[in-house]
């Protein structure tokens, strides 16, 4: 049972997210629950404000303490992992999602204005970026980290359709085609409607390294290749040469 705590002065912006498709399913079904927790419900200021002027003077308004650390204090365990969503945060990528999603309690900051009280950080465990882009607040970051983490868990998705998922095997995924076989003209390839299931992941292994060759060459420089891979490589080099 995985347990994700979101805390944000903006509670409903995760109303639709709780209530769609498969993250609603693995709710239902109780293999994970999930709650966006009000900051402002923890604030002991008489005017139930959450932010303050900055010190030292400039534009803007930074989180306080005393919500946040109090709102931290009364929703963590003694083993929660604290991710605070921001743009100095360590960029996210399916690794960090996989190391992420071993934690069975996990508690999401999120932040407005120009971020927190940089205090706040002594009580935060990891610091993590959606992209290297500004949002208005961490929210969507928020949303972004709780649906890549929750479809990994037990259950939630079928466990064979994550292994062809893109960056699962450190490559970019392979063409996929329904019917009709023929749309304005344009076919499915043969070999996908052949039932020759060997040459099928061939072509299939082979089009996912020609998708990572053009689009994303910087995948390849980290991923060891085998023998079969690294021909197929070859192969695509000359080939993209030759139409080019
Ligand atoms: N990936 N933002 C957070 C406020 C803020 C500023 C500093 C903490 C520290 C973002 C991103 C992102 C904008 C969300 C600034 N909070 N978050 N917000 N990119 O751009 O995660």
């Amino acid at each position: 049972m995985m347990n994700v705590k979101v805390l944000t002065l903006f509670p409903t912006f995760f109303d639709s997210f709780k209530e769609t498709s498969i993250i609603k399913r693995a709710l239902d079904k109780g293999s994970v629950h999930f709650e966006a927790i009000n900051f402002r419900d923890y604030t002991l200021d008489k005017h139930n404000n959450v932010d303050d002027t900055i010190c030292g003077g400039g534009a803007g308004m930074l989180l306080a303490c005393q919500p946040i650390v109090d709102a931290i204090k009364a929703n963590r365990t003694p083993d929660s992992k604290v991710v605070m969503l921001s743009p100095q945060g360590k960029k996210l990528d399916q690794k960090l999602v996989h190391e992420l999603a071993r934690n069975d309690d996990i508690i999401l900051l999120c932040g407005h204005y120009e971020g927190f009280d940089e205090r706040i950080r002594d009580y935060v465990d990891e610091e993590v970026s959606i992209g290297d882009f500004v949002l208005t607040g961490g929210e969507p970051a928020a949303l972004v980290v709780s649906d890549a983490i929750i479809r990994l868990r037990d259950g939630v998705i079928r466990s064979d359709s994550h292994e062809d998922d893109s960056f699962e095997n450190g490559l970019l995924e392979y063409p996929q085609y329904t019917r009709p076989v023929a749309f304005e003209g344009k076919m499915v390839p043969d070999v996908l409607m052949s039932g020759h299931h060997e040459n099928i992941r061939k072509w299939r292994l082979k089009e996912s390294l020609r998708k990572t060759y053009l689009r994303r060459p910087d995948l390849l420089e980290t991923r060891k290749l085998n023998e079969e891979e690294h021909k197929f490589l070859q192969e695509i080099i000359e080939e993209e040469k030759q139409s080019r």
